[in-house]
């Protein structure tokens, strides 16, 4: 059982570890998508491009709509078991960042994530002079190699704060209607801090940055700490009657005929309980 800790409380050598594993994932495994041309890394890049834009786009869509908490939570989670082959490490799990800046808070840091752009990254372990972290799956034609970054330029976005987070796990029931708590959370929570970050993550390629995963860590810990505040709400609606979207709907990877990008299959029945999938919250 993995165990996803706030990146604040790791221990020097943890974060050490967690960057270690990213920089294999990207230089040193081979892609499943497309093996001799990409790393492995980039096939959660292209897997998350699939899932909104171009020719190998696939559906049920899992953004703006119910399937987007149990997709990413399998997609965090293959990512994480990823880490761990990559390194031969299995206690490797993915940290959150709450959206916090202060102090330990900041995961910006040169030790970890590195930080704002300029173009591109230019400092920490995945600043484009340190040659370990090419950009290769882009929105569209051949773009940056440089992961970017470009904080707070986008005036529609904002970090939410504790009290905006609070009022969104008020929010119930699980779906539909703009005020329930799917909608809030992905929309009034997770969009603005996308844009925040701006460069890579405001694009659908944004997995191409790391923090991508810190992030939907936190989102996919947000989903937990309502489902317990909300003992009596159903944890995933619809429930049935609405295929491809309800709780014995598989969730899709790749589009039909296109190689899949691991094995095994879940249904959103399946993605309930994180225990079931090898992790828990501390
Ligand atoms: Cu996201």
């Amino acid at each position: 059982m993995n165990t996803r800790k706030n990146h604040a409380a790791l221990l020097p050598e943890d974060k050490t570890a967690f960057v270690q594993a990213v920089l294999a994932l990207k230089n040193d495994v081979d892609s499943v998508l497309n093996p001799g041309k990409m790393k492995r890394y980039d096939d959660f890049v292209q897997i998350h491009k699939n899932a909104m834009i171009g020719p190998d786009m696939f559906m049920p869509m899992p953004h703006q709509g119910s399937l987007f908490f149990p997709w990413h939570r399998v997609f965090l989670r293959q990512f994480e078991l990823a880490l761990q082959s990559a390194t031969g490490n299995p206690n490797i799990a993915i940290p959150y960042w709450d959206w916090e800046l202060s102090g330990k808070n900041n995961p910006f840091t040169p030790d970890f994530m590195g930080g704002d752009g300029d173009n591109r990254v230019i400092t920490g372990p995945f600043a484009f002079a340190g040659k370990k972290f090419k950009i290769r799956v882009w929105d569209g034609d051949t773009g940056n190699a440089g992961l970017r970054r470009d904080f707070g330029n986008d005036a529609s976005a904002h970090l939410p704060t504790p009290s905006q987070v609070a009022s969104a796990l008020t929010k119930t029931p699980y779906s539909p209607g703009p005020k329930s708590w799917r909608p809030v959370c992905e929309g009034a929570l997770h969009n603005p801090v996308h844009r925040w970050i701006g460069g890579n993550m405001a694009e659908v390629t944004s997995p191409n940055d790391p923090v991508f995963f810190l992030h939907h860590c936190y989102i996919d810990r947000l989903w937990e700490n309502w489902r317990t505040q909300h003992p009596t709400s159903e944890a995933y609606l619809p429930a049935a009657g609405s295929p491809g979207y309800d709780l014995a709907s598989e969730l899709v990877f790749n589009k039909a005929g296109k190689p899949a990008p691991w094995t095994g299959s879940w249904t959103v029945q399946d993605t309930l309980n994180t225990a079931t999938l090898g992790y828990t919250y501390e």
